[in-house]
């Protein structure tokens, strides 16, 4: 499976950009399922099994005003590719970068440039014009798709040469505005056939949504869209027909691709597609659309708890946490909030979705689960040799999906031996279920003592005053670092040395001791990226 096939492309940038087979993860195809046949265009064959069961009238997609059919979906996408095909020029293989914020028209535009033949590169709406510029450039972007509401920062990046001339915008206020993909679209045929593209032809690039250093570009195939399609959703979320799906995650960000469009679609289901979304406001659409599947990250699930009470819930089924450690905190809070045993699941974009997850009875609170079937999962040492149950070490994966950097050397540090080494600190118990730690890097050693920085957040978070809190190393001449914890406070309480000792006293009475914070600072807000996740950089470099 290794081994590449006959690609489709005439434009070979991303072949070309590939790491050499020799510094890939090694790619296992372990389940029945996951046989996929050389020559796949995942866009097909995720409606096949919808159009086929006669889904054709289901509503595939809603919007916050729209709302299309699997048919009306197709349309769409098919009239998009003519577009993308025949006006606009573009040949097999060809990136076009996609801008927009989650709804069915950003859905229609990633779906459309896949069936085409060409490259989707995604970007998160909250992108300015200087990091669109750079993952432009990464990538040799031939073309873009934006929405008209995020012209501004579009218009002012620096894009590849030609590039600026083949860029349309959805969603104008006008729809027979100059350079309206609407405008485009309705001028096309109704029906495209998708390009016969190979198994491994590059389908998508997704730069990681990185706390640290510059963007790296992901390389997924064909393949492996339908991959993550057929591992998570189907052992561990058992998705079905009748779902309904929301939630937060950009569609840029893969926990977002997966969870709210190419999930619901290989079921059949529908995907609720929502913009600006908070806790309240995603608690109202899941009541509205009586959604039945939803995917955010802890720190939404923790803010939903308390406000949970106030909204009708019953629709709801499977709640599913990902792109930051769950707390046990939170995980109980949002139980007794709504009877719901959390699903966590880790996953990275380099592997495109989550490997290491767990639902239901199988849930052991305070792990993250096991290896989702199709995966293997391991701990390595600082050697990289695998160490037994108890023993803190380095996360090591490998399935049917992988790390492959767009020209990028830090593929170097992402595998080793064939396994992808996600970065993060885990520990196995005897039974195989997997407990994260930490990141490597924010391993804090105090006089000493290793300690991970989430296990004193957990313990911080169960106190009535803290609504958020962050906790780093921070360095220090005696003892080479100290724990500090960055504490935001619920609205009725106030900052004050007292409450900083009274937290401290609180966390020696939950952990062992040693691991309190000795430095305790309030902040208004955490700094987070748009994909949810705390940036502790920013915290230590303060
Ligand atoms: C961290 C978690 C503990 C972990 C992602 C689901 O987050 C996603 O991808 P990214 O590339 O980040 C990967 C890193 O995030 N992480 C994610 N989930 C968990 N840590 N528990 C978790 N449940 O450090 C990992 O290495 O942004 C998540 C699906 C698709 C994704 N891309």
């Amino acid at each position: 499976m290794n081994r590449p096939t006959a690609s489709a492309y005439t434009d070979h940038f991303a072949r070309e950009h590939l790491p050499p087979q020799e510094l890939w993860p090694e790619l296992r195809f372990d389940l029945p399922e996951l046989q996929y046949p050389p020559r796949l265009n995942c866009v097909p064959q995720l409606f096949d099994g919808a159009l086929a069961a006669g889904a054709g009238e289901r509503i595939a997609i809603r919007g916050a005003d729209v709302e299309w059919t699997y048919t009306e979906l197709l349309e769409r996408i098919d009239r998009i590719a003519h577009v993308l095909r025949g006006p606009m020029g573009l040949e097999a293989g060809n990136r076009v970068l996609l801008r927009g914020a989650n709804n069915p028209m950003m859905a229609a535009c990633i779906l459309a440039v896949l069936k085409a033949g060409c490259i989707a590169v995604p970007t998160m709406p909250l992108l300015r014009a200087r990091e669109l510029g750079a993952i432009a450039g990464k990538a040799a972007v031939n073309a873009v798709l934006c929405a008209d509401g995020l012209r501004g920062e579009m218009e002012a990046a620096d894009l590849p040469p030609g590039a600026r001339e083949k860029t349309l915008w959805f969603g104008c206020t006008d729809a027979d505005a100059a350079g309206s993909l609407e405008a485009s679209m309705a001028a096309q045929p109704s029906r495209y056939e998708a390009v016969d593209t190979a198994a491994d032809d590059v389908c998508l690039i997704s730069f990681t949504s990185g706390t640290t250093g510059v963007p790296k570009g992901t390389m997924h195939f064909h393949r492996d869209v339908m991959a993550i399609c057929d591992c998570f959703p189907r052992s561990v979320l058992a998705s079905q027909r009748s779902d309904v799906f929301i939630g937060t995650p950009p569609l840029a960000f893969t926990f977002g691709l997966g969870g709210l469009l190419l999930f619901p679609l290989r079921v059949g289901a529908t995907a609720v597609l929502l913009e600006k979304l908070t806790p309240e406001t995603l608690l109202q659409a899941i009541e509205k659309h009586r959604a039945t599947v939803c995917f955010t990250a802890p720190t939404f699930y923790r803010q939903m708890a308390p406000l949970a009470g106030k909204y009708d819930l019953a629709s709801l089924r499977k709640t599913v946490s990902a792109g930051e450690a769950l707390p046990l905190a939170t995980r109980e809070s949002w139980r007794q909030a709504t009877g719901l045993v959390m699903i966590d699941g880790i996953g990275a974009t380099e592997l495109l979705h989550i490997f290491i997850s767990a639902a239901g009875e199988q849930v052991r609170p305070g792990a993250t689960g096991k290896p989702v079937p199709g995966y293997q999962a391991c701990i390595l040492d600082h050697d990289g040799r695998p160490v037994g149950p108890g023993v803190i070490g380095r996360l090591a994966v490998k399935g049917p999906t992988g790390c492959r950097y767009l020209a990028d050397e830090r593929q170097n540090d992402y595998v080793l031996d064939g396994w992808n080494l996600t970065g993060d600190a885990y520990e196995m118990d005897a039974d195989g279920y997997f407990y994260y730690r930490s990141r490597t890097d924010d391993m804090i050693i105090s006089a000493g003592y290793n300690i991970a920085g989430p296990e004193v957040e957990d313990a911080l978070l169960r106190h009535p005053a803290v609504a958020e809190c962050g906790v780093i190393g921070k360095p220090d001449e005696e003892r080479g670092q100290i724990v500090e914890a960055h504490v935001v406070l619920k609205p009725d309480y106030a900052a004050s040395p007292e409450l900083a000792a009274q937290l401290q006293e609180f966390v020696k009475g939950q952990i062992a001791p040693y691991k309190y914070p000795r430095s305790v600072r309030f902040l208004a807000a955490l700094p987070r990226t748009e994909t949810g996740k705390l940036q502790r950089f920013k915290l230590r470099n303060e």
